[in-house]
């Protein structure tokens, strides 16, 4: 006995077409017109779009990161992508400083034990020892092909230009891809230092120590590098127009560079969210900044002209209001001041977080929620005002991102023999975000009260079903590893 979605219309990146859709086991087997409903379980779908699950290649999950943590783990994030049709994700595992890739792998794995949605990693260099530069190609076996590098966060994750060059010439010679954070650290570093010793503290003044140009210089570096070394290079949230024609003249030049941007940089703005009075604007602190309207159209001309290739969140989420409860005074008494011991044991509890930068911005943790927002607010601002198609929809966030990420087909389509993770969505219902009903850990929303058109109304990972509705039918310990191949094509 299968599982037989009826009447649906399929939409793949290429097409739009009315078909049956019968899953048996983890997989898609047949594909076709008026399949008999003999001895199947159907799920009745007039009216709805059958689309492939989102794959969002960019989060963080349970990251120690701005001095507190990320908040949603692989248990809550993944519920939280679910819901809003996401069903595989690829999170940053980082190297600790000393140790071995491999020891972000182990730390990952223990992390993503709660699996309820299907994942993979790639690995963050933080250390490239010579060791290490050895080490890299050992990740294909793992099933791990892709390796990210920041090129900001002075004396945190960031690395200089030798190290970029030294693990692009590794890559390229194993066929594995090379994502950057693009920034230019040290010129930040002194921006910010400027800034505060003028004392320009406020969360807005976080988007004047981190301006369009210091990206679009960075993203101009990277390519160049990618073009000298041949090496695949992936761009991770670009959000101006600097950074997008740097990338597009390296594709012009014929360099392998694609890139992403994320859901909220088409949204949010400097003006009225990061400028919001008070230190409301601390909700939307993120780098790169978010930016205003003119840049918001260029990254809509680059999605739809195909500069840019996916779509993902940096889902990163922090409590707007945290470090809430008793733990400050018990954490001092206990424990030398570690609230992780603490919040164990008092589910109430929350860690600290965006008030950690109250007074100094560059104190506030780096980060926004989304994971559950992605993939219904690209429809709504995207399908909705004509400016992407749906199957342009279904290539940016979840065909494009299986491919670049070499998990394709298994991932990113619907077609015989694929695992089947189907989204019914239902391009007529409207649903109102708001963190008072999200499913993300977070205190706020950053779509607050935004009424989208067009919802995931089931969610099926590998043919078993995980939403119905506002119903969440997932188990921990159901979403599995994908093990991803390297030598991706370059789109
Ligand atoms: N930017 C963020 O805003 N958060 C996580 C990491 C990053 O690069
Ligand atoms: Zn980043
Ligand atoms: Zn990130």
């Amino acid at each position: 006995m299968g599982t037989l979605f009826k009447n649906g219309t399929i939409v793949t990146a290429s097409d739009m077409v009315k078909a049956d859709v019968l899953v048996e086991g983890e997989k898609i087997v047949l594909i076709g017109q008026d399949i008999p409903t003999q001895g199947h379980e159907v799920v009745p779908c007039d009216g709805k779009y059958l689309m492939p699950g989102g794959i969002d290649v960019h989060t963080h999950l349970d990251l120690a990161f701005g001095g507190t943590y990320s908040n949603d783990d692989f248990d809550t994030g993944h519920k939280a992508a679910a819901f809003g049709g996401t069903t595989m994700h690829i999170d940053f595992a980082m190297q600790p400083k000393g140790g071995k890739l491999h020891d972000a792998l182990d730390i990952w794995r223990e992390k993503a034990k709660p699996a309820q949605i299907d994942y993979s990693f790639h690995i963050g260099v933080t250390d490239l020892r010579d060791e290490v530069l050895e080490e890299i190609p050992t990740l294909i076996d793992e099933g791990v092909t892709s390796l990210k590098l920041f090129m900001a966060y002075k004396n945190v994750f960031q690395i200089d230009d030798k190290t970029l060059y030294l693990a692009m010439s590794q890559a390229a010679k194993h066929g594995m891809m090379v994502m950057v954070h693009a920034e230019n650290g040290d010129v930040e570093e002194q921006l910010r230092k400027q800034l505060l010793a003028a004392g320009k503290t406020d969360p807005v003044d976080h988007y004047s120590s981190r301006p369009p140009e210091i990206e679009g210089e960075a993203t101009n570096r990277a390519a160049v590098l990618s073009g000298l070394t041949n090496c695949r290079l992936y761009v991770v949230h670009v959000t101006c127009e600097p950074a997008v024609e740097a990338i597009r003249r390296a594709r012009e030049l014929g360099y392998p560079v694609m890139g992403e941007t994320c859901v909220q940089y088409f949204y949010v703005t400097r003006d009225k969210h990061l400028g919001a009075p008070g230190f409301e604007g601390a909700k939307y602190v993120c780098s790169p900044p978010v930016r205003n309207e003119e840049h918001h159209a260029v990254l809509w001309q680059a999605v739809k002209d195909g500069t840019l290739q996916a779509v993902s969140t940096d889902h990163c989420d922090f409590w707007y209001e945290g470090g809430v409860g008793p733990v400050q005074e018990w954490a001092k008494a206990h424990n030398g001041g570690d609230w992780t011991a603490y919040e164990a044991q008092d589910p109430s509890y929350r860690r600290p977080g965006k008030e950690l930068g109250k007074g100094d911005f560059s104190k506030i943790p780096n980060g926004m929620p989304g994971i559950e927002d992605r993939m219904m607010v690209m429809w709504h601002l995207g399908v909705n005002s004509g400016k992407i198609s749906p199957s342009r929809f279904v290539e940016l966030n979840s065909t494009n991102p299986a491919k670049i990420f070499g998990c394709y087909p298994q991932k990113g389509t619907i077609a015989v023999g694929t695992d089947a993770d189907i989204l019914v969505w239902d391009p007529n219902a409207s649903h109102t975000i708001s963190a008072s009903t999200h499913h993300m850990k977070t205190d706020y929303n950053v779509y607050e009260g935004m009424t989208v058109k067009g919802v995931p109304q089931q969610v099926y990972l590998r043919g078993k079903r995980l939403v119905n509705g506002n119903l969440w039918l997932g188990k921990n310990g159901e979403g599995k590893f994908v093990h991803r191949k390297p030598n991706a094509p370059i789109l």
